[in-house]
């Protein structure tokens, strides 16, 4: 069966075996175009937040004329490159609520998109290791509750209950005195919600532009020397396949934000740094829940396929540098077994790393700038996987009607020069 319009069409498992036998040629998931000289929009930046940001804007909004460009291949950012972890216990109530309508659309996008992202809200832990770390989750879990989102503390015992892997000897350097516990959170499928935003914008009528990079933002007018800068106005961008004008260029671009805002004239209040993760071998599932330790600087969680997924603190680096080190595996190591020595034995199989585009309060950024046509979405940290629905809805709707959704209103880029940060460090999972 060939994929209908919409990219919902379905392969029974005969027709897939039949298919696999004969070999044939499978449909694209997405159809490839020429690159138009002239889009309404172009959005910058083909991860899971502009694939989304383009979605909305073509099938709730009616805005198809749009191109998403992307320097390399789809998803191939930090979409590709995260522990896809999703969570809304947040600690500022901004945070929580924007982060409780990404779960919102995570729990319906298997349907909404026909794509089986196997998310899985197997329940999160934040573990407490002392007095002060208990009290910033009573501090977490009651803003969590006012908001509605699912979320309490648990001590020590309730934590061996529902992991019994843990070690919960208390006569060690970080006992565990408890947790956060959330049981909405959970882990997904990263690669196919990617897949599953790019189809469905596709299909309707978006075009995906891959091995697209965009060289410069033209801006008129503006403040700067170069006529670029705040005061300006975007007419369009030049890319390594030609121009394009466009009224509309939205920063999608995660790590690589500062330098794109850059190109417009745009200083940003971002710093990138890399974060280092990495897998197991597989083995028989036995990890129930998502493990985070914020003073052991680790998060470990199981995939489907049982292989361990573990996270660590950002690198003390402001670099773009991807490569792995060793410093970070024999500190992982060393956390993690201090957590559940019972996995001692267990292989290390592959290790990556994906940038983090860093602000002051941990919170993004995201709508409008004092460039007119200049969008951003960005500065995501260590949060940018989770925020990917419910990023690309706002974002579209800003683009759509020219206004602020109030969704996002806190995370607009003035915030900085008028001292109203949405402090977010104490939600992170990740050292820093
Ligand atoms: O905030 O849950 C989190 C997280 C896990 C890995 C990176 N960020």
């Amino acid at each position: 069966m060939k994929m209908n319009k919409r990219g919902k069409g379905r392969y029974s498992a005969w027709g897939l075996v039949r298919k696999g036998l004969r070999g044939q040629a499978w449909p694209r998931v997405w159809e490839q175009h020429e690159l138009e000289s002239s889009y309404d929009v172009v959005i910058i930046g083909g991860g899971g937040h502009g694939l989304a940001c383009a979605y909305y804007l073509a099938t709730v909004h009616g805005i198809t004329n749009v191109a998403v460009l992307e320097k390399g291949y789809l998803g191939g950012g930090g979409s590709g490159r995260n522990t896809a972890i999703v969570r809304s216990n947040y600690l500022t109530p901004e945070g929580v609520r924007f982060y409780e309508r990404s779960m919102e659309l995570y729990r319906s996008m298997a349907g909404d998109l026909n794509m089986n992202v196997m998310f899985s809200q197997r329940g999160h832990l934040t573990l407490a290791h002392s007095d002060a770390s208990m009290r910033t989750m009573h501090w977490r879990a009651e803003v969590n509750k006012l908001m509605g989102v699912d979320s309490s503390v648990i001590d020590a015992a309730e934590v061996r209950r529902l992991v019994p892997m843990l070690d919960i000897e208390r006569d060690k350097p970080h006992p565990i005195e408890g947790a956060l516990y959330h049981p909405p959170g959970g882990i997904m499928r990263h690669d196919a919600v990617v897949w599953g935003y790019a189809r469905g914008a596709g299909a309707a009528g978006v075009h995906l532009h891959q091995q697209t990079e965009v060289t410069d933002i033209v801006v008129t007018g503006g403040e700067g020397p170069d006529g670029k800068g705040p005061g300006g106005k975007v007419t369009g961008v030049r890319t390594n396949r030609g121009d394009i004008s466009a009224p509309i260029v939205v920063n999608c671009t995660a790590g690589w934000a500062s330098l794109v805002s850059g190109l417009a004239g745009l200083r940003l209040p971002i710093t990138t740094t890399p974060l280092q993760a990495a897998v197991t071998e597989p083995t028989k599932v036995f990890l129930p829940a998502v493990i985070v330790s914020g003073s052991l600087h680790c998060y470990i969680s199981q995939t489907d396929r049982g292989e361990l997924v573990f996270g660590a603190a950002v690198d003390p680096v402001h670099t773009y540098d991807l490569r792995g080190s060793l410093e970070f595996t024999e500190g992982l190591a060393g956390h993690i077994l201090e957590l559940m020595p019972g996995v001692s034995k267990m292989r290390l199989m592959r290790q990556w790393a994906g940038l983090c585009d860093m602000t002051a309060d941990y919170s993004p950024v995201m709508g409008f700038t004092p460039i007119e046509g200049h969008l951003v979405d960005v500065g995501w940290g260590t949060y940018g996987f989770k925020a990917t629905p419910s990023a690309g809805e706002a974002m579209a709707e800003a683009v759509a009607t020219g206004r602020t959704p109030d969704l996002i209103a806190a995370f607009d880029l003035a915030r900085f020069s008028e001292d109203r940060l949405v402090g977010e460090k104490g939600a992170a999972s990740v050292g820093h």
